[in-house]
């Protein structure tokens, strides 16, 4: 365990707290060690993990391939474990980050089954002060939340939701034991990504499925397989130049080159082009062309060859009328990549229910109510998905200069400086927060990224005998508006997606994510480091943060 020191009224002090133990908050607290800062990770779960802790349901898995959703921080890690499928499935993802917390030793300083309520900022300390639901209160200079970007669940509000007797799960949120559903009758509602990867695993064990869709989705099959050791090896071999052209790269994935147009190929070339992606599978689809996601021609001639897909694979026209997506582009909600999903509607024992001709009414003890018609189920099993980027921060009570509520700051929507700090909440820093290429990149890459800027950071603040680092209200507005501008040149606020908010009822539509890409991206952020924090106020703090062997 970390010597945590006391202060005077006795409360844990530490230099850095980090909030989370999923992949961001793991090698975060492996670099702060390194540099010798008192840190302690605080975790609502029993282990580590984050989203791959919770996400339990039946076929989670990853839609990034296994071998780029590592760490690529140390060379030792890389050559000793072993993916075993093209997309590695949630136990082998946990496995390991169980590994890796074992392998340096970072479960000494993480606190589980402890979640942080509050968080305010001393302006004549200069310090965060955080509450845990266990009554602890913890002070440290800087605090970092690593909360993720979907770790909020989301219920449907429909009248009764709490009121089902019998068996419910969120996908989010999924039993640690096995479920058997074995001979039930089983209703899913939701038909994003968590829904698509468990149904044909609930429609195989069920008696009944009903699932309940409100907007169709796209999906690529994944082609998953397990992993040829020679191939392993061969990736093995060259990863370093694989990581390097992934952080060079738009999105956090070793591409080499850049896509043509689809508004200028002949029809043949899209036409051999969308087949050729569609056979590599996943979300490699989205990159057939560069301009999918700005030209709405180019899209819809992807969203065609994908509608195109969908009635191959289900045997009723009807049904695959109801499954195909026709008012946005795809690609601006989150490409689904599944293995069997459209096929699953060929099932006898499975019915879709259309929410758009005939919305749930309640939910009731024995199942669901629609305007149409009445289902009883067994077991209730909710894919409604998450308060995406900023609901865990809004759960947590975050104060910064003056009192100022985070929840205030941004009731118009996120507004922040790179998607890493916030005006107003001074030594306080978001990995993968809203304004950062987060969700519409490799995780890990941009993970790794926002470690290494804050480590760096933190390492330079205490060389130069400074404690304090806000992000200036200025750079801040210029970085909001860019981030919206961006948005505005692409496709993506034309559908009602998490990535905008509009899942969330009275939520504000803003587009969070920065769309300049991660090589762009990273590429600003060495540069604002590298002119002395260029857009952040940097001063002596009223604490000393002291430099420790460890
Ligand atoms: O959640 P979602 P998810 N009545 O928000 C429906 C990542 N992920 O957990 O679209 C009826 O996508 C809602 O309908 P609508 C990935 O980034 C990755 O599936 O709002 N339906 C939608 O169909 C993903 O995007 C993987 O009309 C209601 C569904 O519930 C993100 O997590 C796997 C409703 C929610 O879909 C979230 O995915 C899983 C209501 N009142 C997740 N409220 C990988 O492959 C909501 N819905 C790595």
């Amino acid at each position: 365990m970390v010597s945590v020191s006391r202060d005077t009224a006795g409360d844990a002090s530490l230099d850095v707290v980090v909030v989370g133990a999923g992949f961001a908050g793991l090698y975060l607290l492996h670099r702060l060690r390194s540099l010798g800062f008192s840190v302690r990770v605080y975790e609502a779960a029993s282990g580590v993990g984050g989203t791959w802790y919770w996400n339990r349901y039946p076929g989670a898995r990853c839609d990034v391939e296994s071998v780029d959703y590592s760490y690529s921080f140390s060379p030792e890690l890389e050559q000793e474990w072993t993916w075993t499928e093209r997309y590695a499935a949630q136990p082998e993802i946990l496995a390991y980050l169980e590994h890796v917390a074992d392998r340096f030793d970072l479960r000494r300083d993480i606190q589980f089954d402890t979640r942080i309520t509050s968080c305010h900022f001393d302006e004549t300390t200069d310090r965060w002060t955080l509450l845990t639901d266990g009554g602890e209160r913890v002070v440290a200079p800087y605090c970092v939340m690593a909360t993720g970007c979907l770790s909020t669940t989301k219920l449907p509000r429909v009248p009764g939701v709490e009121s089902f007797a019998g068996p419910t799960f969120h996908t989010g949120q999924w039993p640690h034991e096995p479920v058997d559903f074995s001979g039930q009758r089983v209703g899913v509602i939701g038909t994003g990504s968590s829904a698509i990867q468990s149904i044909p695993h609930l429609a195989r064990q069920a008696a009944q499925l009903v699932i309940f869709q409100r907007t169709p989705n796209f999906s690529v099959p994944a082609w998953n397989h397990p992993l040829d050791p020679d191939y392993v090896a061969e990736v093995k071999a060259a990863y370093p130049e694989r990581r390097e052209l992934c952080r060079q790269s738009q999105a956090g994935f070793p591409i080499e080159g850049t896509p043509g147009s689809a508004s200028t190929a002949t029809e043949e070339e899209r036409a051999a082009q969308f087949g050729a992606k569609w056979q590599e599978g996943g979300l490699r689809f989205l990159g057939a062309f560069g301009d999918l996601l700005i030209d709405p021609a180019a899209n819809e001639a992807a969203s065609e060859f994908l509608r195109t897909k969908i009635r191959e694979r289900v045997e009723d026209p009807a049904i695959a009328a109801l499954l195909s997506p026709t008012d946005y582009p795809c690609g601006t909600k989150r490409l689904c990549v599944d293995t069997g999903y459209y096929e699953t509607f060929n099932r006898d024992n499975v019915t879709l229910v259309d929410l758009r001709r005939s919305p749930i009414e309640a939910i009731t003890p024995t199942g669901v109510v629609t305007t149409e018609a009445t289902y009883e189920f067994d077991a209730l099993v909710f894919a409604t998905g998450f308060d995406a980027m900023t609901g865990t921060l809004a759960n947590i009570d975050i104060r910064g200069t003056d009192d100022l509520p985070l929840i205030e700051k941004w009731h118009d929507g996120p507004r922040s400086y790179l998607g890493l700090a916030a005006s107003g909440f001074p030594n306080l820093f978001f990995i993968t927060g809203p304004g950062s290429p987060s969700v519409l990149s490799n995780m890990v890459v941009s993970i790794e990224q926002h470690v290494d800027w804050i480590a760096d950071c933190l390492d330079h603040l205490r060389r130069t005998g400074l404690g304090r680092i806000e992000a200036t209200p200025e750079a801040e507005e210029q970085w909001v508006d860019l981030v919206a501008q961006l948005a505005g040149l692409s496709l993506f606020e034309k559908a009602n997606s998490w990535y905008i908010g509009a899942n969330v009822e009275g939520k504000p539509r803003v587009f969070m994510p920065y769309l300049g890409g991660v090589n762009t991206y990273r590429a600003q952020c060495d540069e604002i480091a590298a002119n002395g924090y260029q857009g952040f106020s940097l001063r002596e703090g009223a604490h000393r943060v002291e430099a420790r062997v460890r």
